[in-house]
């Protein structure tokens, strides 16, 4: 495990599974923090979070022009893994020492970065800092976000210490960015399949985040006949197994990892159910259809069970192809590594609306993300920050 990864590995672990629940403003976000402080600062190089709370590190003059930056998040899911995020922003500082111990002096800013909220495990919506970055998320939405305890966005930057007032887009930045570039652990078997430790990201599967309500009426579970129940847990369960078979038909993948039991009682009749669809397809067309069938499965059932169906968006992320002419550049600098696509979303599929952007996957061998079995082998993990060296040398040589 790369020597930063293992300084971290005890921030925000729950003991009991082994997991990570590093959560953006958290006690375990905030020591994180002062990780990437620290790290930038061993190397002598400046660090600053921005008004949205991404922390940045600049090798060269931040305000210089035509930067490249590499970095990734440090927040997790719920019981995520190791690697998902921290090992793009480890090996991004790994990758300063190896450019410094080859002698190389950047002919242009080098800056890493750690994007807040990636996942969006706590306030439900992916990508959230550099959405605020790039001005593809409208701040006062963001900063009405609220958690599972019904804090915002807005009140846990204030207990952080961070002011909501300055949570605003900064085009000057991702103007004068020139090429973004992610690692990130692959989140699948594709390198496995090919053999190879390090390949490159050809794009995303669009994907997006919904939540389904399902409200029915409370009441007694023993007393009440069936044909006298409006039960929410039937018409979620309908649409949870729909989900599934439409997914499967349109070649895709849906999951409703989350609910929530309203009153959750072992011997009441729900009152109302809320779930969260996660759907994704290879194509934007196929994963609208996918999804127009899941409501259909679900107004169609509710409308059976006397429950009402409410659907709300949280998270859309459309198809990202990656710039094709700075993945040749970086697949030759790399001699011909496996490029591949990835149905895992990441802020690289948000700055790639912006600036001209790549992504280095490295090997996992079992594919398992987002849970704490996540892994992937220290020889590997340093062919990954070998690879990212050799993609900044070039990248900062002219
Ligand atoms: O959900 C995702 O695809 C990513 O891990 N945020
Ligand atoms: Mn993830
Ligand atoms: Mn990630």
């Amino acid at each position: 495990m790369l020597a930063g990864l293992r300084e971290i590995s005890a921030i925000g672990r729950d003991p009991s599974t082994g997991g990570y629940r590093r959560y953006a403003w958290s006690a375990a976000d905030l020591a994180l923090r002062e990780w990437f402080g620290g790290a930038a600062t061993q190397r002598g190089i400046a660090w600053h979070a921005d008004g949205i709370g991404n922390l940045w590190a600049w090798w060269g003059d931040e305000l210089g022009p035509g930067a490249v930056v590499t970095g990734s998040h440090l927040d997790s899911v719920p019981d995520g893994g190791a690697f998902d995020g921290p090992l793009g922003v480890v090996s991004a500082f790994c990758a300063v020492d190896e450019l410094r111990a080859r002698g190389v002096t950047p002919a242009r800013p080098l800056g890493v970065v750690a994007f807040v909220e990636e996942e969006g495990a706590r306030f439900g919506v992916a990508c959230v800092g550099s959405r605020l970055l790039t001005g593809s998320l409208d701040p006062d939405r963001a900063l009405g976000l609220t958690d599972a305890d019904g804090v915002s966005l807005a009140e846990a930057m204030r207990s952080a210490g961070a002011d909501p007032a300055e949570v605003r887009p900064d085009p000057a930045l991702l103007a004068r960015i020139a090429t973004y570039v992610e690692l990130h652990i692959e989140q699948g078997r594709g390198l496995v399949e090919h053999g190879a430790p390090v390949g490159l990201g050809t794009g995303i599967w669009p994907h997006g985040r919904w939540r389904y309500r399902f409200t029915g009426e409370a009441n007694h579970a023993g007393t009440t006949r069936l044909g006298d129940r409006c039960d929410p847990m039937l018409t979620y369960a309908h649409t949870v197994l729909s989900a599934r078979k439409r997914a499967r038909l349109a070649g895709g993948v849906a999951t409703f990892g989350r609910v929530l039991v309203r009153p959750n009682g072992s011997n009441a009749i729900a009152s109302a159910i809320d779930g969260w669809l996660d759907a994704r397809a290879p194509d934007q067309p196929s994963l609208g259809h996918l999804v127009a069938e899941i409501e259909r499965a679900a107004f169609e059932r509710g409308r059976r069970d006397r429950v009402e169906v409410g659907i709300s968006v949280e998270s859309q992320t459309p198809a990202v192809e990656f710039d094709a002419g700075l993945r040749q550049r970086l697949g030759s600098v790399l001699g011909g590594v496996p490029a591949l696509p990835t149905g895992a979303g990441h802020d690289a599929g948000v700055l790639a609306g912006h600036v001209p952007t790549a992504m280095l996957f490295v090997r996992n061998p079992t594919g398992i993300s987002h849970s704490p079995a996540e892994h992937a082998e220290d020889a590997d993990c340093v062919a990954g920050v070998l690879a990212l060296v050799d993609v900044l040398a070039d990248l900062l040589a002219r």
